[in-house]
């Protein structure tokens, strides 16, 4: 695994985890963690269970005892390790966004494809697909449950920026992230919304906004939670994005993403209104889908909350008895389980680094719709 900070822990996380709860076909071996800081990765080795610690990500990749490469680092580095991976013949787990530019994305997963010829399989990490509810909800939709999608309103919604004083961290700079709510929560939003529909966004108009434009600069010594010190440095990334998909049916979806909405904490939402009726998830209430059904009698009619804890539920039966619910760190556990059979039965995991590019399509098609200023007119 190549990277050790919080998408490391989460992943570690989930790479310990499946082969307990999951029948796997293949012992994945938590061999070798990378990361910048020696000393660092080592002590996060050895709390995460990787065997070795290593900062030289190239030398661990050319390994013959490496098959797979899981790379947990910020964006900027993706392209080149993921190609590099996939080149050296290992199977390849990349974090979202896949890359900071469609045409990083686009390289990665050229060499996704020309791999797979050769066997080897390549997966992007939207864990939120793997939440049972969302999983549920998609099934739902596919067996016409709600009947025709209608509309959509996907959101995801945080405010650990909403403090001006928050420091710059590397999801604030362009150059290391891409892009700021967009690209690190929006992606998710739009990732969730075409899997729960099975549609794709096609066409999008939006705005991009900085709603604080300079931020304390950490200082080198104190680390990332360091105290920051006087000096400031520019936000290059947007904090909020407001944009309208069109899908595949013609249907209409509204997004939002933003890490300045006061109060949220971790809130991606999702409402998809059918003919027949709507389905509501909240991930901060991952273990509850909201079911209205527009068919039933009219008197009887209101949304009613499916508690998605079933061993019929997706993922639910490797777990605990009914009720007993799943959080955050599931989602993990449930993407290592679903890569490692991919990988195991020679099948194309989902979803891919095509997928990942079509996001990334989105995303840029977004931020060009944003700089053409295309969604203003004056109101007389
Ligand atoms: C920060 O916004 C963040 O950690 C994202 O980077 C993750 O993708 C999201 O799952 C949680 O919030």
């Amino acid at each position: 695994m190549v990277g050790a900070g919080f998408m490391g822990a989460a992943h570690s996380q989930g790479w310990r985890v499946a082969p307990r709860f999951f029948e796997l076909p293949l012992a994945p071996q938590m061999s070798v963690l990378v990361g910048r800081d020696a000393a660092r990765t080592s002590e996060a080795a050895e709390c995460w269970g990787w065997t070795e610690s290593a900062t030289d990500w190239r030398e661990v990749v050319a390994r013959d005892d490496i098959d797979v490469v899981d790379v947990v680092t910020p964006g900027d580095t993706h392209a080149e390790i993921a190609i590099a991976a996939l080149e050296a013949g290992k199977h390849v787990l990349c974090e979202k966004p896949l890359a900071n530019t469609v045409d990083e994305a686009r390289r990665m997963a050229a060499a996704a494809e020309s791999a797979r010829a050769r066997g080897i399989r390549s997966m992007v990490g939207f864990t939120y697909r793997r939440v049972p509810a969302t999983t549920f909800a998609r099934d739902l939709v596919a067996s016409g449950r709600i009947g025709e999608v209608r509309q959509v309103r996907a959101e995801y919604l945080q405010d650990w920026l909403s403090d001006a004083e928050a420091p710059l961290t590397w999801r604030l700079q362009k150059e290391r992230a891409g892009s700021g709510a967009l690209g690190d929560i929006g992606a998710h939003a739009v990732d969730l919304t075409e899997y729960i529909t099975g549609q794709r966004v096609t066409r999008v108009s939006g705005v991009l906004e900085t709603i604080v434009s300079e931020r304390p600069v950490l200082a080198a010594s104190s680390g990332l939670s360091g105290s920051a010190g006087s000096e400031r440095g520019a936000v290059t990334v947007d904090d909020l994005a407001l944009f309208t998909g069109r899908l595949d049916s013609g249907a209409l979806a509204s997004f939002e993403a933003s890490r300045f909405r006061t109060g949220r904490k971790n809130a991606l939402r999702i409402e998809i209104s059918g003919s027949r009726g709507t389905l509501a998830f909240d991930l901060e209430r991952l273990n509850e889908l909201e079911l209205y059904d527009a068919t039933e009698p009219e008197s009887e009619q209101g949304f009613r909350r499916i508690y998605v804890t079933e061993p019929s539920h997706p993922y639910v039966g490797n777990w605990w008895p009914t009720g007993h619910m799943l959080g955050y760190e599931h989602g993990f556990a449930h993407q290592a389980k679903d890569f490692v059979e991919a990988v195991g039965s020679g099948e194309d995991p989902r979803p891919s680094f095509a997928d990942g590019l079509h996001v990334q399509s989105v995303l840029d098609a977004v931020s060009r719709s944003s700089d053409a200023d295309s969604v203003w007119v004056d109101v007389d």
